[in-house]
């Protein structure tokens, strides 16, 4: 089903969706089993061979995600970046504040990278909360720029801590999110899975880890969309480390290393309006 209106508006300007219960629990449980056999066989939490699993990468290419997606990115085109899956146990340490939007350095928030959460069984505070700060995506900070506050709770914070199984939050990559650690001592397990999508327009730093054109062309090899051909293209991207390299060390504005543009300030191309 497309999405209304309200929630696109909610999306632009909170910066995230949640959608609860958004897989049907057959398909939840085929789909744990697919991240049970994960967990045992990939120790690596870098989805470099998730084209192996059947469950996981149908998510990847679920049409209904994928619509969403379309509609969230405003039509334009996408491409896939990672997808990551996880059996969290209870007792399980948090994440301090962060958030997942790449670019080097961090300048502006021209495109949509759009991270789909996914909790196979839920969230009922057992296992580890979500936290989420709204409207935090329109800010231009680096990743880590509140990690020393670790998971403790921010004005106007939401919590995700009581969702039914098989629910997922669509959130803008540059929203603030941590993971708050809970004891443990509830029923469920909390079974994540991550899958990061960019919008068409510019290019992107690629996943952080050797392989990672390996991973998309077995993807498109097994998975490929006709009607969506750069879902799974390594064009879309830069090497991180390359880039990582270029700024590391650098001192002052790297606006001045920019070729000189005469005339006119520099166009921005596909700027996001912004949202009251
Ligand atoms: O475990 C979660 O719910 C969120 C994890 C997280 O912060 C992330 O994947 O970036």
């Amino acid at each position: 089903m497309p999405l209304t209106d309200d929630e696109k508006e909610q999306f632009h300007k909170l910066g995230f969706l949640i959608k609860p219960g958004f897989l049907w629990s057959d398909r939840v449980a085929t789909i744990a089993a697919d991240v049970d056999r994960y967990v045992q066989i990939e120790p690596r939490f870098d989805g470099r061979n998730v084209w192996r699993y059947d469950q996981l990468c149908n998510l990847i290419i679920d049409p209904e995600t994928l619509a969403i997606t379309d509609d969230l990115m405003g039509g334009a085109a996408f491409t896939f970046h990672h997808c990551h899956a996880a059996r969290h146990d209870p007792g399980l340490a948090g994440v301090p504040w962060h958030h997942d939007y790449e670019q080097i350095p961090q300048t502006n928030r021209s495109h949509v990278q759009l991270h789909v959460l996914h909790y196979l069984d839920g969230l009922n505070g057992t296992v580890g909360d979500l936290l989420l700060l709204p409207k935090s995506h329109r800010s231009v900070m680096r990743r880590d720029s509140l990690s020393f506050l670790r998971e403790q709770e921010l004005p106007g914070m939401v919590v995700i801590n009581d969702v039914p199984p098989g629910t997922v939050v669509f959130a803008h990559s540059a929203l603030l999110h941590a993971r708050r650690a809970q004891p443990g001592g509830g029923d469920r397990k909390r079974y994540f899975i991550d899958i990061a999508f960019m919008q068409e327009g510019v290019l992107w730093p690629s996943y952080g880890r050797e392989g990672w054109r390996d991973t998309l062309a077995a993807l498109d090899d097994k998975f490929h969309q006709p009607d969506r051909p750069k879902l799974f293209a390594a064009d879309a991207f830069f090497d991180i480390a390359d880039a990582v390299s270029r700024v590391q060390g650098s001192a002052g504005s790297l606006a001045m290393r920019l070729p000189e543009v005469h005339g006119a300030s520099r166009p921005v191309a596909g700027a996001i309006p912004i949202v009251q």
